[in-house]
């Protein structure tokens, strides 16, 4: 894997007509879209410069290698999907197949047939369900509720593995850590733990870099939309694209992919009781709010961010980790059709993204050893965000003590 910033305006058409004619991938930094981080295979004749034979005139572009060993990490990394008996980890601690998740999902159903609910709130473009897990731990009237999202986007490991990471810490740490019983007393927890299925299954068969949900175009040979570019919130302007071939296509139109559909419809028919939205992505340890979609302020900003700023800080004391915050749009980047700016404007007016680890070393290829730091540090997050979100929404009838 490496890394190249070209220099020119010339050298990034040269990239980006490479990225559609061949067998490569390009993912965008995630800190400039217009320093594209080109991912990709080509033959390299010199130790300083790529050399691109294909195209009339030889151009050479500087790289520098981002992964030596990426083939060795992504056969690590899939290994360990079933209980294999030599290695120390839990089953926690390691990624696993879509399968299996639809498994892990069966099972923590029938295991705890009280408080978990597996709803299924749709399918995927090639026809996977997508399940919602609910978790009810206490039956009290009118509670409200928080959603959480992992895996919009196929290559993001970490994230489905935060999902299954958060579900077994709510149920296990209930009424013995004092954090979760507040939250859990006052709000049930929707959690679609793969919103794009058809993707991840794709990066453990095909191509571990795939980023988009797998559906066909009508015109064009490039397969997949960008789910996050696919929400109706000032759809396909800048920071998205109408082009099939790129990896932030937006869609025909808002809402053209069944998985984003699935996902806004359980909403708006759940938008009176969820008060929290939380969407899990990687890499680059951010905590992200609206707006993406445009440069203008949400209108509760100054909430919003004091609610980060406290969880980046929380991560910093307890794990030495570095997270970034603030609005989308002025921390990474303008890109609109997100979910968590369409569940803002929905009337969710806690609505977040985060970036889970690392900030580049592995990026998507995260080893399975730092999955419980990762997903440790974005519990802390997600817990200080809901007791906050509680206590400034539920301050009256709420069990939660004052500071
Ligand atoms: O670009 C994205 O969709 C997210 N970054 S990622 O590297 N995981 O692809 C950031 C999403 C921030 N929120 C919105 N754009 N609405
Ligand atoms: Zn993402």
């Amino acid at each position: 894997i490496l890394t190249i910033t070209p220099k020119t305006q010339e050298q990034v058409d040269i990239l980006r007509n490479i990225s559609s004619h061949y067998e490569v991938e390009v993912g965008f930094s995630s800190t400039s879209p217009c320093s594209p981080l080109f991912i990709f295979r080509l033959s390299i004749n010199s130790s300083c410069a790529i050399r691109v034979g294909a195209f009339d005139n030889e151009v050479c572009v500087y790289f520098r290698v981002l992964l030596a060993n990426a083939n060795e990490l992504i056969e690590m990394q899939t290994m360990n999907s079933t209980t294999d008996p030599r290695s120390g980890s839990t089953f926690y601690e390691r990624y696993h197949s879509l399968d299996d998740i639809y498994h892990w999902i069966n099972k923590t159903r029938q295991d705890n047939p009280d408080t978990v609910e597996a709803i299924l709130i749709g399918s995927s473009y090639e026809k996977r369900p997508l399940y919602a897990l609910k978790l009810s731990l206490n039956n009290s009237m009118n509670k409200k509720a928080m959603w959480i999202d992992c895996g919009i986007h196929a290559r993001e490991w970490i994230a489905p593995a935060f999902c299954l990471w958060f579900v077994q810490y709510a149920l296990s740490f209930y009424k013995l850590n004092q954090e979760i019983t507040d939250i859990m007393d006052n709000m049930d927890v929707y959690i679609l733990p793969v919103m794009n299925p058809d993707g991840y299954h794709y990066t453990w068969a095909t191509n571990r870099m795939w980023r988009k949900n797998r559906s066909v175009s009508k015109s064009s040979k490039c397969i997949g939309v960008d789910l996050n570019r696919n929400f109706d919130a000032n759809w396909c302007t800048e920071g998205a694209s109408h082009e099939p071939c790129t990896e932030i296509y937006c869609g025909a139109f808002p809402e053209s992919e069944p998985e984003s559909q699935a996902v806004a419809n359980f909403l708006r028919s759940h938008k009176d009781s969820v008060q929290l939205y939380l969407s899990m992505h990687s890499y680059s340890q951010m905590l992200l709010f609206p707006y993406s979609c445009t440069l203008d302020e949400a209108e509760n900003h100054n909430d919003l961010l004091e609610m980060v700023q406290e969880a980046a800080q929380l991560i910093r004391r307890h794990y030495r980790n570095i997270y970034k915050y603030g609005s989308g749009s002025k921390t990474i980047y303008l890109a609109p059709g997100g979910s968590d700016d369409w569940a803002y404007n929905l009337g969710i007016k806690y609505s977040f993204t985060f970036e889970l680890q690392d900030r580049g070393r592995y990026g998507f290829l995260l080893p399975p050893s730092h999955i419980s730091r990762a997903c440790n540090e974005a519990l802390i997050a997600v817990k200080t965000i809901a007791l906050k979100v509680i206590k400034k929404t539920q301050a009256s009838k709420s069990p939660v003590q004052a500071d």
